[in-house]
C-alpha cells in the first residue's frame, strides 16, 4: 500500500534567487504593486493585496538567478510529517527546516527534492499579514492580487502528471495528441481553480513562471501599458492575449534577471467534486491562445533554473533529459 499523502491546501509562495535587489525590487514591488511586508540586506518578502498571510513571493540575493523552492501550504501540522514520510519512502531527498531556520514568517516545514527534480517545501504555520484589500491607495502598477500558480519546466509530462496525481492534485485541463500516451501539458489544482501547479515541455527541472492574479483584465493591459510608457517594453515576453486552456487573460513579462512572470486573471471554478477535465487537441490553434496568436519561440525555450536543498548556487544535475532530446514545445509544432 502506498503512502498516504499530505493534504496540500494550494501554491503558497516562491522563493528566487536574483542577482540585483534593487532591480528586482523596482520591478516586483514598484512594477507590479507586489507589497513588502519584509526586508532586510539580502531578502524581500512580498505579498498581494489580498494575501493575509505573510508573503507569496520571496526574493533573495544570489550568485546566479535560479529559483530556491516553490512551496506548498498544508492542511495541518501533521501533514508536514505526512510530506516527510511520503517523499522518504519514495526514495527522495528530504531535509526538516524548523520555523527560524529557513524562510521569515514561516513555521515548521519538510523541503524534499521531488520525482522530478524539483525543490519543493512543505508548511503548515505561517505569520498572518494586516488586510490590505480595501487600502485602494497602496494600490500601485499591476495591483496583483495574489499568487495563482507554478508552471514548471518538464520533459516528461506523464510523469509529472502522475506524480501530482499521487500527491491528491486534480486535473483541469490537458493538451493532448491523439496516441494514447501523447500528453503535451496538464494543468493540476488543490484550491478550487483550473491550477496551482502546470507543466510544460522541455529540459527540467526548471521553473517556467509564477503565475499572479489581478482581479480584473484592465489591470493586464494597463501593466503592459506601463512597461511601455517606461520604454522597458522589452520586458514584455507574450501577450496581452486570452488563453485557450483557462481561458484567463494574461501578459508574460520577464524579471531584470530572465524569471518569468504571468499576470493572469479571470479562470474558473473546479470545486465540484465531479469536475471533468478538458481535453485539448494538440492541433486546435485556439489551445494557448484562443484569437490563435502564434506563441513565441523564447515562451517555450527559456526558463530558470533550480538549487538544490542546501540552497548552494549549484544546479541540480538530476535533469532527465538535456534540451535536444525533446521536441522543444512540442505542443507548438503542431
Ligand atoms: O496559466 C496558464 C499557462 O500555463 O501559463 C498557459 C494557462 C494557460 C496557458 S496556455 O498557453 O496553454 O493557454
Ligand atoms: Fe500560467
Amino acid at each position: 500500500m502506498s503512502t498516504p499523502a499530505p493534504d496540500v491546501v494550494r501554491s503558497a509562495y516562491a522563493q528566487l534567487a536574483v542577482t540585483d535587489l534593487g532591480a528586482a525590487r523596482w520591478f516586483w514591488v514598484d512594477m507590479l504593486g507586489f507589497h513588502v511586508q519584509y526586508e532586510d540586506n539580502s531578502t524581500l518578502c512580498l505579498r498581494g493585496t489580498d494575501e493575509l498571510t505573510h508573503h507569496s513571493l520571496v526574493l533573495r540575493r544570489g550568485e546566479i538567478a535560479a529559483l530556491d523552492h516553490i512551496s506548498y501550504r498544508v492542511r495541518t501540522p501533521e501533514d508536514i510529517d505526512k510530506a516527510e514520510k511520503f517523499f522518504t519512502d519514495i526514495g527522495r531527498p528530504v531535509k526538516r527546516v524548523p520555523r527560524g531556520a529557513g524562510t521569515p514568517g514561516v513555521g515548521d516545514a519538510v523541503r524534499v527534492i521531488d520525482p522530478l527534480g524539483f525543490p519543493v517545501e512543505f508548511f503548515h504555520g505561517i505569520d498572518r499579514a494586516e488586510r490590505l484589500i480595501q487600502r485602494y491607495d497602496l494600490r500601485r502598477g499591476a495591483e496583483i492580487a495574489r499568487l495563482d500558480h507554478f508552471n514548471i519546466c518538464t520533459p516528461d509530462i506523464p510523469a509529472a502528471y502522475a506524480h501530482y496525481k499521487s500527491l491528491g492534485f486534480g486535473c483541469s485541463e490537458t493538451i493532448e495528441g491523439e496516441g494514447e500516451h501523447e500528453l503535451y501539458a496538464a494543468w493540476m489544482y488543490r484550491k478550487q481553480t483550473v491550477h496551482d501547479v502546470a507543466f510544460t515541455g522541455g529540459a527540467g527541472p526548471r521553473l517556467h513562471h509564477l503565475g499572479v492574479a489581478t482581479h480584473e483584465s484592465h489591470q493586464v493591459l494597463r501593466t503592459a501599458d506601463l512597461f511601455g510608457a517606461l520604454r522597458k517594453e522589452h520586458h514584455i515576453e507574450r501577450g496581452p492575449g486570452r488563453h485557450g486552456v483557462s481561458n484567463a487573460f494574461y501578459v508574460y513579462l520577464r524579471d531584470p534577471d530572465g524569471h518569468r512572470v504571468e499576470i493572469y486573471t479571470s479562470d474558473y471554478y473546479t470545486g465540484d467534486p465531479d469536475h471533468e477535465t478538458y481535453r485539448w487537441s494538440v492541433h486546435d490553434d485556439r489551445r494557448r491562445d484562443f484569437w490563435g496568436n502564434a506563441v513565441i519561440e523564447s515562451w517555450y525555450k527559456e526558463a530558470t533554473p533550480v538549487l538544490d536543498l542546501d540552497g548552494n548556487p549549484k544546479l541540480v544535475t538530476d535533469a532527465l533529459l538535456d534540451e535536444s532530446a525533446v521536441q522543444v514545445g512540442a505542443d507548438g509544432l503542431g
